[in-house]
């Protein structure tokens, strides 16, 4: 079925900044949309977000130029090729821009496209997207955030995001029903100690402590207090997001006036593992200390989940290297990072035949579309990672796989943190 136009416009994501909205529009009528999200805590290595940088236009944060490249020479590019062909035409996005990073067109224009192209050749199908991206039938893990901090929160505390997982829950949808539980009651914690200060940019509670280790503890307790035992049936999931903290080779946390070497901060993450119910730890190092990376995955990747975000930006060489050299054995994935479909679904691939988790994530700055839920399942990656269990943006993506869950019926399949024995961790 061929293309027949691209187009686009700018939209609005959950923090309220610009971003790119494309309709791939086929010449049976059919249509495709994809919403660009948008990161904060962004990593030096990934695809290059095009924004206008007019400080008299939306705080320089608008995205007409963007926009302008969909219509123009993208929508040339695109016009008449095959929408099935999906590696075809991200292809010849790639070539058409012809920079490393998307720096030219810009990888929100080409995402938007991509992905807007994903779902028209399903639409144009009658299939579901989870279909058409692969057809895989596993519901993953969720991860969910309790409380948020670093950039998506000011900075109140260091760490980005502590989460949970529900460890023994036997379904994705009684995963939420534990995770509902572990968020509420974290509020109530927070209220009771007088901390409860509204939600960071990804849902999850604001608080303020003045010790790190002091957030694991109201976390412990919010398991605890909403009927389950930690480390066993739920476990502690951090982003540390530690490129954001390292500065002029120390790594520091501001709300401890503590700072550190890399051997010391490896150290540190290992004493976490072994002091609180950790299960995963994502961004445990900054993105390019692949010394600090290899010493926290020799020391405890046996028995963690260590996930490399802004370490590998969703990029097969980096990917690759960081197989070879050994520093993590999970792999976040983030369309935006890369910039098409196809080289998300690479990179998932990719991570999945070295014997690596892929843990397909929301950004900071999210919208309505629902995509990551569809890319998870079809790939069977196995977790999920979205922020919290509040906010729509939010909620989209856990609702989908609800969705989904309910029109695979008997075929569905969960294997919940069973995943991590794909990788060899023995969870404590
Ligand atoms: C991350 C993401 C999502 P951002 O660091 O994993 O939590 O944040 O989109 O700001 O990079
Ligand atoms: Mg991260």
């Amino acid at each position: 079925m061929k293309i027949k136009s691209a187009s686009a416009l700018q939209v609005f994501d959950s923090r309220g900044n610009p971003t790119v909205e494309a309709v791939v529009e086929l010449e049976n009528g059919v249509r495709g949309s994809g919403l660009v999200p948008s990161g904060a805590s962004t990593g030096r290595h990934e695809a290059l977000e095009l924004r206008d940088g007019d400080p008299e236009k939306f705080r320089g944060k608008s995205v007409f130029r963007a926009i302008s490249h969909v219509e123009g020479e993208i929508a040339r590019a695109v016009a008449g090729r095959d929408v099935f062909d999906q590696e075809g035409l991200d292809q010849a996005l790639i070539d058409l821009d012809g920079t490393p990073n998307k720096s030219r067109l810009g990888a929100n224009a080409i995402l938007a496209v991509s992905m807007a192209a994903a779902q028209a050749a399903a639409a144009a199908r009658g299939q579901p997207l989870f279909e058409g991206l692969g057809g895989g039938t596993l519901l993953p893990l969720p991860e969910i955030q309790i409380f948020g901090g670093g950039r998506h929160a000011d900075c109140r505390i260091d760490i980005q995001d502590f989460m949970v997982m529900a460890l023994r829950a036997p379904s994705y949808a009684q995963a939420l029903e534990v995770t509902f539980n572990v968020y509420h009651t974290a509020a109530d914690v927070m209220r009771k100690r007088g901390l409860l200060a509204g939600v960071a940019d990804e849902g999850g509670y604001w608080p303020v402590f003045d010790r790190n280790e002091a957030v694991f503890e109201a976390l412990i307790e919010a398991i605890e207090k909403a009927g389950y035992a930690p480390g066993r049936d739920v476990g502690i999931s951090l982003d540390i997001a530690a490129t954001d903290l390292f500065r002029e080779g120390r790594y520091v946390l501001g709300l401890e006036a503590r700072s550190f070497t890399p051997a010391e901060f490896s150290s540190l993450m290992v004493s976490w593992v072994e002091t609180y119910p950790i299960v995963s730890i994502e961004d445990p190092m900054a993105e390019d200390d692949w010394e600090g990376w290899r010493a926290v995955r020799s020391a405890i990747g046996g028995r963690c989940q260590l996930v490399g975000d802004d370490h590998f930006t969703t990029n097969l060489a980096r990917i690759d290297r960081g197989v070879i050299a050994g520093t993590a054995n999970a792999v976040l994935i983030k369309l935006n990072q890369v910039g098409t479909v196809t080289e998300t679904l690479r990179a998932i691939r990719r991570t999945q035949k070295a014997g690596w988790l892929p843990v397909v994530s929301a950004r900071s700055g999210e919208t309505e579309d629902a995509f990551i839920a569809h890319l998870a399942v079809a790939t069977e990656a196995g977790q999920l990672k979205v922020g919290s269990f509040s906010r729509s943006e939010r909620m989209a993506k856990w609702n989908e796989i609800l969705r989904i869950e309910r029109t695979l019926g008997g075929r569905a399949r969960y294997l919940g943190a069973g995943i991590f024995e794909r990788a060899g961790i023995r969870l404590r």
